[in-house]
């Protein structure tokens, strides 16, 4: 048996790993219900603030450790609120986040915006594993499924907003979706 921590103060996040992770044969650990994981992300990437989070644990826990880091990027914004997607508009709820959004873009006609998602796995090897899901803002909130910018990410396949896919639905064409195949498909070939 193989022990993973995950490192995220997600609970989200935790179930998710969970359900791919332990049909492999793998024990997860989390950090429980901490709101926030306590490391600071100085990153410049996703890439390098999944590491960051990942690193930090790897110190302490003998075992695997997988951390991700995620968020949206809109083109019309210089790719804000990118990797300050958790922080941005801090203490506020993402009703009030998205409706800002949408003022800011009322006049705006670039509505291209992405949903990037960093996976990194630190073991005796560092890896990171990336996916990102192509649409654009909406002109309103539509939806109510999913969390955070969902209401307002208009997705290509669909024509809906992330909001109003099923978690399947979801699943099958996001960011996080895609880099955690990527991530199963390297566990895969590491237990052959
Ligand atoms: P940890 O850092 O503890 O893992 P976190 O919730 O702070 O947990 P992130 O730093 O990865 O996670 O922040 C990602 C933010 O990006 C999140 O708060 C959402 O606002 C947004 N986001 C990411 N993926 C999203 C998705 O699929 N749908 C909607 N919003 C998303």
């Amino acid at each position: 048996m193989k022990d993973v921590m995950i490192a995220t103060g997600n609970s989200n996040k935790v179930r998710e790993y969970r359900e791919i992770l332990e049909p492999l044969g793998y024990v997860v650990h989390d950090l429980k219900e901490i709101e926030h994981l306590e490391v600071e992300e100085t990153g410049s990437t996703f890439a390098e603030n999944a590491l960051i989070k990942a690193e930090s644990l790897k110190g302490i826990y003998d075992m695997i450790v997988i951390a991700d880091d995620s968020g949206l990027e809109i083109e019309a914004l210089d790719n804000q609120p990118g990797i300050h997607s958790a922080r941005f508009l801090a203490g506020y709820d993402y009703d009030y986040k998205n409706r800002t959004i949408l003022k800011m873009l009322k006049d705006e006609k670039n509505r291209k915006a992405r949903f990037v998602c960093a996976i990194a796995l630190v073991d005796e090897e560092k890896h990171v594993f990336e996916g990102v899901m192509s649409g654009s803002i909406a002109y309103e909130m539509k939806g109510d499924n999913g969390f955070g910018y969902d209401p307002i990410f208009m997705t290509e396949e669909y024509g809906l907003t992330s909001a109003q896919l099923s978690p399947e639905q979801k699943n099958a064409i996001s960011h996080r979706g895609k880099a955690t195949r990527l991530l199963l498909e390297y566990l895969k070939g590491k237990n052959r």
